[in-house]
């Protein structure tokens, strides 16, 4: 016997969740035992609803998929944030909502956590605008059709979708799940355009020199990372990485030369791409930020663009053709062009010696990147939050194994506390690492304590630099300090009278190393580490790129 929420829950187990995030509201406790009846899932419980939905979006990041359970309203419209998050960074998050009473719909109540208004439709359609399939169940009759359609399409399209229950519906009795691969099977490419844009992309580097490839963040949510390299190393020509994106291509091949970012690409990155008459972009996305405030975004006739079910050049655009079949057949099609890691190689630089500071003088960034490079190691995956993180992180080597994460498009402050934490549910055998800032970490602090309900190890590194230094760069005043907290002491705070987290606080290089000797060896619990450093202690980075993005902000209106 099938109701609708033990039908969701076998499709959710089905399509490979041993998880789902939830914060209880009374619009879906019923909705909540009904998942909690399927025992091959279990229920995670975050601090709010915000917190929830980036969970669910980390755990995507690790898993390819994920559901936040949140009540009506006020639960939803905080969950909508990460939702839209999860939309820009294509990853297919589950958003189940509870709602009214089915039999209230219709009716002149008024009805608690809604606006007051007869209007119960409102969230529904707010959903419309940031998913890519939203629908509202108050019968049971249309649960099954209407939950495998929304699953359906957030994982072909690779874009979150929303459900709604009426409260009531949940324990509704309802047919039994069919087979998943009506829910998971996809849409085969067209294989007469899937010729047709090959041929027409391999005419294209026949008549190049210098190829290079270029690998953007859509790669990784087309599901296309092996055909990447396959098509790599049958061209041996250089491939650069967008910040973005940075893991999605291993850093350890030998093409690798390193992240594309304009100005402040990797040393020789940039001369390679911007020299190469034929730059084949792979589930890029260029924005006002990856592109450095619009200085460096491949275009013209020299361009190839390969999207998930797009691919584009000059007089041709083909769809309905997955990335991984025009890779992957592409590879087969095209002769080796190594001239761009001929130039690679001589316009290379060895990156500069680090040397060890004192271990009581003060800390300073450099001092702290020195330590954390030898912890990234094969089975680690990295969280850089946006800030200075972003620029720290594009700074470490990875090597063969290692991941990266990153939420450069919706690039929402706070997002790394629980991403991370839904992250590491997601792959308990990972180390998880994550990058933040002070004014960020303020955002979402509370996933911590979640991290240490579950026993997590994840390690933070919280720079506290007193301030927003991402946005002094970009545009200082006095919105851009922060009120200090006694972020180490917060840990015993979240601990309680059960919890195994650490918290330290690091002034200087002794301290810090002091500090992730105990973190690695504590497997009970997240482990903070504060880090003390100057308010203007940034990369050069940052600043860099800070200017060219003030200057395309600060553009004047053009005449009309
Ligand atoms: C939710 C949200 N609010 C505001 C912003 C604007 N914003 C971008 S970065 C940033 C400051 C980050 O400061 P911090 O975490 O301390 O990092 P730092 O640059 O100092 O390393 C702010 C406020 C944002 N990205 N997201
Ligand atoms: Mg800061």
């Amino acid at each position: 016997m099938y109701t609708v929420g033990s039908y969701l829950a076998a499709r959710l187990s089905q399509i490979g969740l041993k998880h789902h995030f939830a914060v209880a509201g009374d619009y879906t406790l019923v909705l909540l035992d009904q998942l909690l009846t399927n025992k091959d899932m279990k229920q995670i419980y975050c601090s709010n609803e915000l917190n929830c939905g980036f969970s669910a979006e980390g755990y995507a990041r690790a898993h390819g998929a994920a559901a936040a359970i949140v009540t009506f309203s006020v639960g939803a419209l905080s969950a909508f944030d990460a939702i839209g998050g999860a939309y820009a960074e294509n990853l297919p998050v589950l958003l189940v909502s509870g709602a009214p009473n089915s039999n209230d719909l219709a009716t002149e109540h008024l009805l608690h956590h809604t606006l007051g208004t007869h209007d119960f439709t409102y969230q529904l359609e707010m959903a419309k605008k940031i998913t890519c399939a939203a629908v509202t169940i108050s019968s049971a009759v249309n649960a099954p059709e209407k939950i495998d359609y929304a699953i359906r399409t957030a994982l072909c399209e690779r874009k979150p979708a929303y459900i709604e229950i009426a409260c009531n519906i949940a324990s509704a009795p309802c047919a039994a799940p069919g087979p998943i691969s009506a829910v998971i099977s996809e849409e085969p490419s067209d294989s007469e355009t899937l010729k047709a844009a090959v041929a027409a992309a391999a005419e294209f580097l026949r008549g190049k020199k210098k190829p290079v490839l270029l690998i953007g963040s859509k790669l990784r949510a087309a599901g296309a990372e092996k055909e990447a390299i396959e098509l790599a190393n049958s061209l041996g020509c250089a491939v650069a990485v967008m910040a973005a994106a940075k893991s999605f291509f291993p850093e350890n091949h030998p093409q690798f030369v390193g992240i594309y970012w304009g100005k402040i690409s990797t040393p020789g990155a940039q001369a390679v791409v911007d020299g190469s008459d034929s730059v084949v972009c792979i589930g890029t996305l260029f924005n006002d930020y990856s592109t450095v405030g619009w200085t460096a975004e491949p275009n013209g006739p020299g361009v190839l663009t390969a999207d998930q079910k797009r691919v584009r050049m000059d007089g041709h655009d083909f769809s309905r053709i997955h990335l991984r079949h025009f890779l992957s057949a592409l590879s087969g099609k095209v002769e080796k062009r190594d001239a761009t890691m001929i130039e690679y190689s001589r316009v290379r630089c060895e990156p500069p010696v680090e040397i060890a500071a004192k271990p009581g003088a003060k800390l300073t960034r450099a001092e702290w990147l020195r330590q954390i490079r030898p912890l990234v190691t094969a089975d680690t995956t990295v969280f850089a939050e946006t800030g200075d993180s972003w620029f720290n992180g594009m700074a470490l080597d990875l090597p063969g194994g290692a991941r990266f994460e990153i939420e450069m498009q919706w690039g929402h402050i706070g997002w790394s506390v629980p991403a991370s934490f839904g992250y590491a549910i997601g792959a308990p055998d990972r180390r998880v690492i994550a990058l933040i800032g002070d004014g960020a970490f303020q955002l979402t602090a509370q996933e911590v304590a979640q991290m240490i309900r579950q026993k997590l190890p994840v390690i933070i590194f919280l720079m506290n630099n007193h301030g927003y230094t991402i946005e002094v760069e970009i545009h200082d005043g006095p919105y851009n300090n922060v009120k200090n907290w006694d972020y180490a002491g917060l840990i015993k705070v979240f601990n309680a009278e059960d919890g195994r987290g650490r918290g330290f606080r690091a002034n200087n290089g002794g301290e810090l190393a002091e500090a992730i000797k105990v973190a690695l060896a504590n497997h009970d619990g997240p482990t903070l580490i504060e880090c003390v450093i100057d308010r203007d202690d940034c990369t050069a980075d940052l600043i860099a790129w800070g200017h060219l993005v003030a200057k395309a902000n600060g553009r004047p209106p053009e005449p009309q």
